[in-house]
């Protein structure tokens, strides 16, 4: 009789024999002594091991091949709990519910015990999670390179209102996906000096001698393909004290010093930033970027040298993506390698350069730009300063040659940007490094051409193109909404749609079908009870799951304008108020996001929206009617349930603000409809959508960028506007705060004399929108229909198509199909 094996059977028998041996002898438990944290462990374990299989048999395959390889660097994965995911994408879901439930326990409960590696801010972070479960499920040969952060985003509590940050010690108990690979450990050198010599065939070379040298161990988790057999490898990188850095001082007798200088250098894969999108300028940042970076590149360089003994093929053989300017020094990184440690001259080494990387901007944002001061780049990296010196002195003379005379032209492109104290600009660097630069949605790579780099895109115009964001429908659909899933996979007939989500057009053949219109509105009532749940559990606010929900979960940003939300929920309540008998559409409000520490504005928003909320959900004329939650420590995980229980997505960020979004498009193919501004990819979804299936308000980024020009007043729409005066005047009085005066001014201050994110400008157009929005949830036939639709349209938006663009016009990479030899045993 065939019997196959612990590691790797499929069936619920095997299932069940490999759990009970990972309880028994990797979590050393038998069921009298076992918690639900051993048995989620075990289960992982079981998991984990079918994964490690598949991607024993991936790995040689692109070795055997010799396959292009794409390398995604990013200082952030988001990438979510894995139990749920792994299980699923490999084809052991049903399997393993059913080993649970012969044992009696209940795979939910299990799943819950995982921790979410939060490795990252938010969407930048969370697209790259996507980006890797499509590389995988396309069969690309791909690995993520990125920094294991022993504290990721931090917890966040909200104590009276105020937002209170807690250390994420995720790893506290283990976490069963990653396998350590000591032997992979590679060097990284910092500080120091650089000297010139002639070498032994008469050339000019330069050494760097380095005072510190730390070593990064890498992590590897597997990501694994939807269904096939592909299991790719994300390489998150843990730095380590070097041995011999610690003799030294040993040596002269301070024992305890030289154990406590271990901790300098294990403190750089410490704790992930917080602050998205704003700089610190900060030198542990740098030390971040440069030292994943050096990791993954001598990585890179080790599996190439395997089957080459030249770097002629390199560009051939290795596609590597910056996510954003955070991993851009890699382009003086590379350099150095091939100049100093491998030889080649300055010429061969640019061109190899330039044809190996490519640079995704997502943020226009001034503050997000990252700039390094020449000062700490000297101190940290002497030898990468001195080679951005020499790309620039090149750089500024082919701009001399193309534009004579023009030294205007050349201070805006320079890498160094002059002045009191010169900075090293890394969006520069990375395009001149880059054969191509990509934005993240149509209008921000217009914008990224005819404003951020314009001068670059007149140059290069042949490096520009666009490549707008997506999600994976895995997570996002599959995942977090299994009842629509089943709906969806019932009316089509088969689950294709998961890899094709094209398909989902479909479903416009039954929007006037009476049986699947109920089915969708009972799935959506559904997933609304379930965090009306969770909402009581955790804020203990009861809100009607029959009342409209309204949703905005996203990191905490002036120009994400959540406070454009709040002066809404405001002008609702002044009109109750008013006249308490008012007919009013019933609605829950829920907010969720994270706001930067340092961030201070931010912070206060948050607070705005727990005061307006105590005031509203405590009023007796309010009835109940309106109710205002704050979720707090908004996560991945969180997501999954807010996403498919909203009837209305709100992304109202100042139009030309917003790169993309990714948020947009989960809340769109979950079957909610959007309120929001042209930014990003919503006008993407609206055109995919069609514009009578989305509530569009607000000024366009022309229109935004000509009123700033001539001249905006945000005061004169104050005085203009009696419900906005009396809206802006119940934050002046502290209506909502009366135990804290005075806490909002700063945000009636920046509203009423600066207004940057033009909220002001917005009002009306919003609180008329959000009026029609009401009405429309009244008619509930016209609104499913909408909402039908509106998933129906969403193909476009999986992270397949992204990511099979990337593969076709940037890296030029090919799918390879993995094969098991090990038999599959039929299906339970
Ligand atoms: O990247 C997402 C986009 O969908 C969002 O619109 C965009 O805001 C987001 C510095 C960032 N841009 N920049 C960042 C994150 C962390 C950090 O330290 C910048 N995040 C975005 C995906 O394209």
């Amino acid at each position: 009789m065939y019997c196959d094996s612990d590691r790797t059977g499929m069936t619920v028998g095997t299932l069940k024999r490999a759990f009970l041996d990972n309880l028994h002898y990797i979590q050393g438990k038998d069921a009298y002594f076992a918690t639900a944290y051993d048995y989620y462990m075990a289960l992982a374990y079981t998991v984990r091991d079918r994964l490690v299989h598949r991607r024993i048999k991936t790995a040689q395959a692109y070795y055997e091949k010799d396959a292009k390889m794409v390398y995604y660097l990013s200082a952030e994965f988001l990438i979510g709990r894995l139990l749920l995911n792994n299980l699923i994408n490999v084809g052991l879901y049903e399997q393993a519910k059913q080993a649970m439930a012969d044992f009696g326990l209940d795979l939910t409960e299990l799943m819950d015990r995982e921790a979410e590696p939060g490795l990252g801010n938010g969407g930048l972070g969370r697209l790259a999670a996507c980006f890797l479960d499509s590389l995988a499920t396309l069969e690309i040969p791909a690995i993520g390179y990125g920094i294991r952060y022993e504290f990721g985003i931090f917890e966040q509590q909200i104590s009276g209102g105020w937002q209170q940050e807690v250390p994420d010690n995720w790893l506290r108990f283990g976490n069963p996906w990653e396998i350590a690979r000591p032997d992979y450990n590679v060097e990284v050198k910092f500080g120091g000096h650089t000297e010139a010599f002639t070498d032994a065939q008469g050339r000019y070379r330069v050494r760097w001698i380095a005072e510190t040298t730390v070593f990064g161990t890498p992590y590897d988790t597997p990501v694994a393909g939807y269904k096939n057999n592909t299991v790719n490898t994300l390489r998150l990188w843990s730095a380590r004290a070097g041995e011999d850095f610690n003799l030294q001082v040993f040596n002269a007798g301070d024992y305890t010093q030289a154990v406590a200088n271990k901790t300098f250098s294990e403190n750089i894969s410490k704790v992930l930033y917080p602050a998205d999108q704003t700089l610190q300028g900060k030198e542990l940042r740098l030390r971040q970027q440069y030292f994943f970076v050096a990791c993954s590149l001598q990585d890179i360089i080790r599996l190439y040298l395997r089957n080459h003994s030249t770097f002629e093929a390199f560009p051939d053989k290795a596609a590597i993506q910056l996510n954003d300017t955070h991993p851009s020094i890699g382009v003086a990184e590379l350099m150095r390698l091939l100049i100093d440690e491998h030889q080649l001259n300055w010429d061969v080494a640019w061109d190899i350069t330039q044809r190996t990387f490519a640079y995704t901007n997502h943020t226009l944002l001034s503050e997000a730009l990252e700039r390094w001061s020449v000062d700490l780049f000297g101190r940290l990296l002497p030898r990468h300063l001195e080679i951005i010196y020499e790309i620039n002195y090149r750089f500024l003379n082919e701009i001399r040659l193309r534009y004579p005379g023009n030294t205007a032209r050349l201070a805006r492109m320079s890498l160094v940007e002059e002045g009191n104290g010169k900075q090293i600009r890394m969006a520069h660097l990375a395009c001149v490094g880059s054969h191509t630069v990509n934005g993240v949605a149509e209008l921000h790579t217009d914008l990224i051409k005819q404003e951020l780099l314009r001068d670059f895109y007149e140059m290069y115009p042949e490096k520009f193109q666009n490549k707008t964001n997506g999600i994976t429908p895995r997570r996002w659909l599959l995942l977090s909404n299994p009842q629509l899933a089943t709906l969806i996979t019932e009316t089509l007939g088969s689950e294709h749609w998961v890899t094709h989500l094209d398909e989902l057009q479909q479903l416009e053949t039954q929007i006037e079908n009476p049986t699947f219109q109920a089915r969708w509105q009972a799935i959506k009532q559904s997933n609304k009870e379930r965090l009306a749940e969770y909402i009581w559990r955790n804020n203990q606010i009861e809100v009607d799951p029959y009342s409209l929900f309204d949703v905005q979960i996203k990191r905490i940003h002036e120009y994400k304008r959540q406070h454009l939300c709040v002066l809404h929920i405001i002008t609702l309540y002044e009109q109750i108020k008013a006249n308490p008998a008012i007919d009013i559409q019933p609605r829950t409000f829920i907010f969720g996001g994270k706001a930067a520490p340092g961030y201070f504005m931010a912070k206060t928003i948050i607070k705005l929206i727990n005061s307006v909320a105590e005031m509203v959900n405590h009023d007796p004329d309010v009835a109940g009617r309106i109710k205002v939650v704050f979720l707090n420590n908004y996560s991945v995980s969180l997501g999954e349930m807010a996403y498919p229980a909203a009837d209305l997505s709100e992304q109202v960020s100042t139009a030309g603000k917003e790169a993309s979004g990714t948020g947009n498009m989960k809340f769109a193919l979950n079957g909610a409809l959007t309120i929001g501004t042209l930014d990003g990819a919503n006008v993407e979804i609206r055109q995919e959508a069609g514009p009578e299936n989305f509530f569009l308000f607000g000024l366009t980024a022309q229109e935004v960028m000509s009123l700033k020009a001539e001249g905006y007043n945000p005061y004169d729409y104050y005085l203009s506007n009696p419900m906005l005066k009396k809206v802006i005047d119940s934050l002046i009085s502290d209506y909502f705060n009366p135990r804290e005066p005075g806490i909002f001014q700063p945000i009636v201050n920046s509203l009423l004399y600066h207004d940057e994110y033009m909220l002001l400008a917005d009002y009306q157009s919003y609180v008329d929108c959000q009026a029609k929005a009401a009405a429309a949830f009244r008619d509930k036939t016209h609104w499913t229909k909408m909402s039908i639709l509106n998933v129906a349209r969403m193909g476009k938006f999986s992270s397949d198509r992204t990511i099979w663009e990337y593969c076709q016009d940037i890296w030029r990479v090919e799918p390879l199909s993995i094969t098991l030899d090990v038999p599959q045993a039929p299906s339970p």
